[in-house]
């Protein structure tokens, strides 16, 4: 009988009001599952902390996160108070790029009942995952500002595409693929035309790579034609491939097509296991409606759901993603994004209940 522990970081917003509505399922399976035993450690890192200690998290923070076996994370950024590129590179990004959580797998699955903005599309349509590269690309860090505040100020931004880390990524991308065993096809997409260097690189690795996998089809797409395509034609997508930038833009456009910010999953991995691997939602903390109590929790219990499956503990795993459809289909319980007039904790105590219920089925 293993234990996992769980670092939790509920962070800024609505994170510190998802978390506590998805521990509260990771709760109810606990005491359903034989065996299922997690224990959880949280962490009060994020813009208050910052606030007090001038860091988003303590110097010994990612020592202490080694020791987990997963990271259970709400959301980042306080723009009123702090200024969000030093939010977001001092507690998230570190983290993924640290632990080598280089694969961010987000669904993008319609769940029935769901409601999708795009006229004519079911849940059969809109069932594909984006691979987003996480710790290089666009988000690297690499650059610098000179002459700050002079006329002649400069500020230069690197992308990094490294060989072997776009390997990775490509390599996971059609594994999933064929772990679906769906449409078994990957798409990469880039802007290549325009991006001469590291995309015409990034492209070239993705057809070695797909020449490895014959039994998978490989094809491409331009950023501004995928993005376009997200809406026009999803059901074409099975495994999408892209950039650490391009696949954050794209998964906010995926996130609305299943229902909207309150849907999307995220699961930050490092697929060898030599590091925890970090669980949270799409969407941020929200500073709009931070403090209500009518977030929509689902994105963050969903990622929840994906923490267990990464863990090993599929049958908790599998049953909250049926407690969680079976929640959305009946739709009796949505918070104000969905047109309803109930409260995070209502949805999380509704996911609980069908928990049981089908527990006890
Ligand atoms: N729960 C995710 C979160 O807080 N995201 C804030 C954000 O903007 N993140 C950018 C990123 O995911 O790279």
């Amino acid at each position: 009988m293993a234990t996992h522990r769980i670092a939790v970081i509920p962070g800024d917003g609505i994170g510190q009001e998802v978390i506590p509505e998805g521990l509260k399922v990771l709760r109810t399976v606990q005491e359903i599952v034989p065996g299922l035993h997690l224990e959880y450690e949280e962490f009060p890192w994020g813009t208050d902390y910052y606030l007090q200690h001038g860091v988003m998290m303590p110097e010994n923070a990612l020592q202490i996160l080694a020791t987990f076996d997963a990271i259970y994370f709400g959301a980042v950024g306080d723009p009123q108070r702090v200024p969000d590129h030093i939010t977001l590179n001092g507690l998230i990004l570190p983290i993924r790029k640290h632990f080598q959580q280089y694969a961010c797998v987000r669904p993008v699955q319609l769940l029935p009942g769901a409601p999708c903005p795009l006229v004519g599309k079911t849940p059969a349509d809109i069932d594909f995952v984006v691979v987003r590269e996480n710790t290089e690309g666009e988000y690297a860090d690499a650059g610098g500002w000179i002459h700050r505040g002079a006329p002649q100020e400069v500020a230069i931004q690197t992308a990094i595409f490294t060989r072997a880390g776009c390997e990775r990524i490509m390599r996971f991308a059609f594994e999933l693929a064929r772990k679906r065993n769906k449409k078994r096809r990957v798409t990469s997409i880039t802007k290549s035309n325009a991006q001469k260097y590291g995309m015409v690189f990034w492209d070239s690795i993705f057809r070695e790579v797909a020449a490895r996998y014959p039994d998978v089809e490989a094809n491409a797409y331009l950023v501004d034609a995928a993005a376009m395509n997200f809406i026009r034609c999803p059901e074409v997508f099975d495994v999408v491939v892209a950039s650490n930038l391009f696949a954050d833009i794209l998964t906010d456009l995926g996130a609305v097509i299943m229902g909207g910010m309150g849907f999307a999953p995220s699961a930050n991995l490092n697929p060898e296991r030599t590091y925890p691997s970090m669980f949270e939602a799409v969407h941020g903390s929200a500073p709009d409606i931070k403090g209500q109590g009518i977030a929509n929790p689902i994105a963050t219990i969903w990622a929840g759901q994906m923490m267990l499956d990464f863990l090993g503990e599929a049958e908790a795993a599998a049953r909250i993603l049926r407690a969680l459809a079976t929640h959305v289909q009946r739709g009796t319980v949505r918070t104000p994004d969905l047109g309803g007039h109930h409260r995070t904790s209502d949805v999380g105590d509704s996911i609980c209940a069908i928990l049981r219920e089908q527990a006890a089925i």
